[in-house]
């Protein structure tokens, strides 16, 4: 059962969906009792113990005497769902193998801090920021591809939640709104840092941080020596984004679009140096539009490189990505895992970065509900 809280000045609805297969594919709405969500007394999120005394404890009490209706008398079913908000899914690679929101995917190894998505529309400011840093084997040895290493994010509320990788490349350090989270994760798994418009939790690994203004969810996990981050977006954004990720509107062959809103196609990002050269250094970012937290004596130039240049897996020759090929499973070999084993020769980093692509493969076209509650333990 997936469950979504509609806000209202007065009261808050619980609204549950139903849910199909895998993870948070939901399902039609659910209007038959016990199924059926409720009026609320109290808000889940940040009224977590009034709604687990008066509402869901009491459904709890009434139903397991069967007397489900009672409960149903009090806090009635909702007469109006809001339609469920669809979400879509994207995902970014141990390396930046990135997939755009409408499900494109290119290879882009930027060297600094970039902007993967930015939303400016109706009152909603959103951006989410990454920055990259070199890519390291199993012995330490850098190559010339880059890794996601920390990713921060900012809505118009001002809330901001910033995760970067620790230096041994086996942590996170967690910031929410200015304030450092790391030991409070470390400490306790099942901590939240949570506000009117912001809640930053942890699961398993994962730290899922919702933006509930702007509808906006970013999950982030730590993989083999790489950052890898999930995001949600509502529907609504449709081809309201500009940034790394493209716009979501659905169309996978326009998500090249520069910061000056041009759309560039064919010739102009037909090869991956093309790509680098002409689209991703342009959403760099800089000094005043970074958004990243720098511990002291550090700066946004300490992690901009535009000097660097990356190899191009399409300058390879012939041999060696068939080989790459090869490693990597045949025909059923991605190009997260061949450009691993390309840049690397690191089967195990070449096999992680493929599972994860696999992963991409079912969620990038599944739906999710806005977030799932969890009863905090008292
Ligand atoms: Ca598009």
């Amino acid at each position: 059962m997936n469950i979504k809280i509609d806000f209202d000045l007065h009261y808050f609805k619980e609204c549950c969906y139903r849910r199909w297969g895998f993870r948070f594919r939901p399902g039609p709405l659910s209007s038959r009792i016990p199924e059926a969500g409720s009026v609320l007394s109290a808000n889940p999120f940040f009224q977590p113990i009034d709604y687990y005394q008066d509402n869901s404890r009491a459904k709890e009490v009434c139903c397991a005497s069967g007397h489900c209706d009672w409960y149903y008398n009090l806090r009635p079913r909702p007469r109006f769902c809001l339609r469920l908000i669809p979400v879509r899914t994207a995902w970014f690679f141990g390396d930046p193998h990135i997939n755009t929101l409408d499900g494109g995917k290119y290879t882009f190894n930027g060297y600094g801090e970039y902007t993967m998505m930015k939303i400016d529309h109706n009152g909603t400011k959103f951006d989410l920021q990454a920055r990259t840093d070199l890519a390291t084997n199993a012995n330490g040895t850098t190559i010339n591809a880059t890794i996601f290493s920390a990713f921060v994010a900012k809505d118009q509320t001002g809330s901001i939640v910033q995760v970067e990788m620790s230096r041994n490349k086996k942590n996170m350090y967690v910031r929410g709104n200015g304030r450092d989270l790391t030991l409070e994760f470390e400490n306790n798994p099942d901590y939240v840092f949570r506000t009117v418009n912001i809640s930053i939790s942890m699961d398993n690994g994962t730290i899922e941080a919702s933006f509930i203004q702007s509808a906006i969810t970013i999950k982030i996990s730590l993989g083999v020596r790489f950052l890898t981050s999930e995001t949600m977006v509502d529907e609504k954004y449709r081809g309201k984004v500009t940034g790394l990720m493209g716009n979501f509107d659905g169309n996978t062959t326009n998500d090249f679009i520069l910061p000056n809103r041009t759309t560039l196609y064919g010739s102009n990002v037909d090869t991956e140096r093309k790509i680098y050269n002409n689209f991703g250094q342009l959403w760099s970012i800089n000094v005043t539009t970074s958004l990243f937290h720098y511990d002291t004596g550090l700066t946004h130039d300490e992690y901009s490189h535009p000097e660097f240049v990356p190899f191009f897996i399409d300058e390879f020759p012939e041999d060696k990505r068939n080989k790459s090929i090869e490693v990597c499973g045949g025909a059923k070999a991605t190009q997260a895992c061949i450009f691993d084993f390309l840049a690397t020769g690191d089967q195990s980093l070449a096999e992680a970065s493929g599972a994860d692509d696999d992963t991409s493969a079912t969620d990038t076209a599944s739906l999710g509900c806005i977030s799932n509650y969890r009863i905090p333990k008292t």
